[in-house]
C-alpha cells in the first residue's frame, strides 16, 4: 500500500486539495454521526480528506467513528485524527494504535513533545501505512505569542519544522492567517512535506495568498459546513488550477 502521503496526493490530483474538518456542532452522537457520513457522502467529489478533532472524537465512541473513516475510505478520502499529539512515547504509542483501529491514516501532533518522541511516532505511523502532520506555526491570532518565541538563536517555529523534516513527518500545519509562515516553510521544506494551512474563511486567511506561498491542502471547516451551497464552496476552496 502507498504511504499517507502519496495516497492524499493520488485523491487530491482527482478531487481538489481540500481537507474538509468535520467540526459539526454538538448534537446527539446519533445525529453527529449521521451527519457527518452524509457530508462525507455529498462532499467527497469535492474533497481529498476529512479531519476529525474533538468535535466528534470526544462525544462519539470508537465504533461510530470507524463508521466515518470507513466511509471516507469508501469514497476514495483520506481520514486525519487531529487530537495535537503531545505526550510521552509510550502515550503515544496507544493513541496511535487506537486510532489506527479508528481508520484514520494519519494523525496531527504537537512536535513540543521533543524531536526524539516525534521522530518515534513518525517511525511508527509509517511502519503502520499511516502519517504523521506536525504543527508548525498554528492559525490562531495569538499563535505567534508561543510559535514565535525565541528559542536559541531560531524560533520556535523554526525549531518545529526542523524537528518534522528530520522525524520525516508527511506534513507541517502552517495557518493560511500566516502567509509568510507557509512561505517560510515551503522554501525549506523543498517538497520534502506538504504544508497544510487551516485558517481561511471563518479565521480570515486568503486561500489564493496560501497556496501562491507554498500551502499543499487548505484545511476548512465552517467556510463549507455552513454554506448554502457546500459543495462549490469547497470547490472554490481547491488549489486553482494552473492556467
Ligand atoms: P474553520 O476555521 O472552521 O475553517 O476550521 C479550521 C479547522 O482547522 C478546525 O478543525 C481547527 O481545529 C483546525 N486548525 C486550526 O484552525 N488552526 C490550526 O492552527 C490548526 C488546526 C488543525 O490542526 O487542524
Amino acid at each position: 500500500m502507498a504511504g499517507f502521503r502519496s495516497r492524499i496526493a493520488a485523491s487530491a490530483r482527482r478531487r481538489g486539495s481540500l481537507v474538509l474538518a468535520l467540526d459539526l456542532p454538538p448534537a446527539a452522537p446519533a445525529s453527529l454521526a449521521r451527519g457527518a457520513i452524509s457530508h462525507v457522502r455529498r462532499l467527497s467529489p469535492r474533497i481529498c480528506a476529512i479531519k476529525l478533532n474533538m468535535h466528534l472524537l470526544l462525544p462519539l465512541g470508537a465504533a461510530q467513528v470507524a463508521r466515518i473513516t470507513a466511509a471516507a475510505h469508501d469514497e476514495g478520502l483520506e481520514a486525519i485524527a487531529d487530537i495535537k499529539l503531545n505526550d510521552i512515547p509510550s502515550t503515544n504509542a496507544a493513541a496511535a494504535a487506537a486510532l489506527w483501529d479508528a481508520g484514520f491514516d494519519a494523525v496531527i501532533a504537537n512536535p513540543v513533545m521533543g524531536p526524539a518522541a516525534l521522530e518515534a511516532l513518525a517511525a511508527s505511523a509509517h511502519s503502520a501505512g499511516r502519517g504523521l502532520i506536525a504543527l508548525c506555526h498554528m492559525s490562531s491570532p495569538e499563535a505567534a505569542v508561543s510559535y514565535e518565541l525565541r528559542a536559541g538563536r531560531s524560533a520556535l517555529y523554526s525549531r518545529f519544522l526542523g524537528w518534522a523534516l528530520r522525524a520525516g513527518a508527511d506534513g507541517v500545519v502552517a495557518g493560511a492567517t500566516y502567509p509568510e509562515m507557509v512561505r517560510y516553510c515551503a522554501r525549506r521544506a523543498r517538497g520534502r512535506l506538504d504544508i497544510y494551512s487551516p485558517g481561511v474563511g471563518a479565521q480570515g486567511g486568503d486561500p489564493a495568498e496560501a497556496y501562491s506561498a507554498g500551502t499543499t491542502y487548505v484545511i476548512a471547516g465552517r467556510s463549507v459546513l455552513s454554506a448554502r451551497d457546500p459543495a462549490a464552496a469547497a470547490a472554490a476552496l481547491s488549489r486553482p488550477a494552473r492556467a
